[in-house]
């Protein structure tokens, strides 16, 4: 398929603010789902705006030197949305806006599920519940060895139905580990049903703070107040902090909203048409053609 000269999707105005930045992401990440019929816009909607704040404002990266040894670490553990950090990272300069068209298609090295093999990123997941475990490493590393960076990650609240998740919330605070924040997906939807119904969490912030973690919970969706919090960390010193970040999944297009279907759906042509016109980017670009992948079956 040849690619447009001009495609409004990936030539969107760069971000001046974190509210750009993810509307950008949610933009980009619609296209490349649409293109790849590939999943989880819902999930990927839900953390935009944590996401964008993160790389606007907090994390301390330098995206023409992913290796920085200095950088703080994020670490997504809900590996399967990843089509907006992809698109976040591409907007930053991680890598080159162009390469988001090859989402999902096979041979690329942005692969429908989180992959090292992109710059910018720390860890591959997608099989859940790995991520904080790995992050706690990471964090007590850092501390073992005077490094000042601190480690981020960001889980959703399905993963925390994994037993491994309990161990890792156990271990951090015995170990002092104010370097490490977790960052909660609370969008109350799993892949196949409500959180209350699969397996509940709540009171959500209260067990985090019976196992010794400081706590706060935010809007996931007000830019304002995720950098407040996030600025301020760690918020108890030797305590590590979890932001339970109330969101909804899809959030940001109507039809895709608290919508379960839309965990595994791909956006059709039209589709696409109606939520870039959402986010108020015009798609005349043909972005909703599939990617040619012979025999490949949809990403899950
Ligand atoms: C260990 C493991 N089991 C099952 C899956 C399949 N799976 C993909 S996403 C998902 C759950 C999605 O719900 P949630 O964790 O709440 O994510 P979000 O709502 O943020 O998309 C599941 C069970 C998986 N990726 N890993
Ligand atoms: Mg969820």
């Amino acid at each position: 398929m040849a690619e447009p000269t001009s495609n409004p999707v990936l030539d969107l105005p760069p971000a001046t603010s974190s509210e750009a930045l993810a509307r950008n992401g949610r933009a980009r990440a619609a296209w490349m789902v649409s293109r790849s019929n590939s999943s989880h816009i819902g999930g990927a909607y839900s953390m935009a705006d944590l996401l964008a704040v993160l790389y606007h404002d907090i994390l301390k990266v330098r995206p023409s030197d992913p290796a920085w040894a200095e950088r703080d670490r994020f670490i997504l553990s809900k590996g399967h949305a990843t089509a907006v950090l992809y698109a976040i990272l591409a907007e930053r300069g991680f890598f080159p806006v162009s390469e988001l068209a090859d989402y999902g298609a096979n041979g690329s090295r942005l692969m429908a599920h989180v992959s090292h093999g992109v710059p910018g990123v720390e860890f591959s997941t997608g099989s859940l519940g790995h991520g904080l475990g790995f992050a706690c490493g990471r964090a007590l590393s850092a501390r073992r060895t005077d490094q000042a960076w601190r480690v981020f990650t960001m889980l959703s609240d399905g993963e925390l139905d994994e037993g491994s998740n309990w161990e890792a919330i156990l271990f951090a605070p015995q170990h002092r580990l104010d370097n490490l924040v977790a960052i909660i997906d609370y969008n109350q939807i799993q892949s196949l049903g409500d959180v209350s119904e699969v397996l509940e969490l709540a009171p959500l912030a209260d067990k985090f703070r019976a196992f010794r973690w400081s706590v706060r919970e935010v809007d996931g969706h007000d830019h304002r107040a995720i950098r407040e919090a996030l600025s301020a960390v760690p918020w108890e010193p030797g305590r590590p902090s979890c932001l339970v970040a109330r969101t909804v999944k899809g959030k940001g297009v109507g039809f895709l909203e608290n919508q379960l279907l839309w965990h595994y759906r791909a956006p059709n042509a039209a589709q696409l048409g109606q939520i870039l016109g959402e986010l108020g980017c015009e798609d005349r670009s043909g972005g909703g053609d599939r990617v040619p992948s012979p025999g490949a079956p949809a990403v899950k």
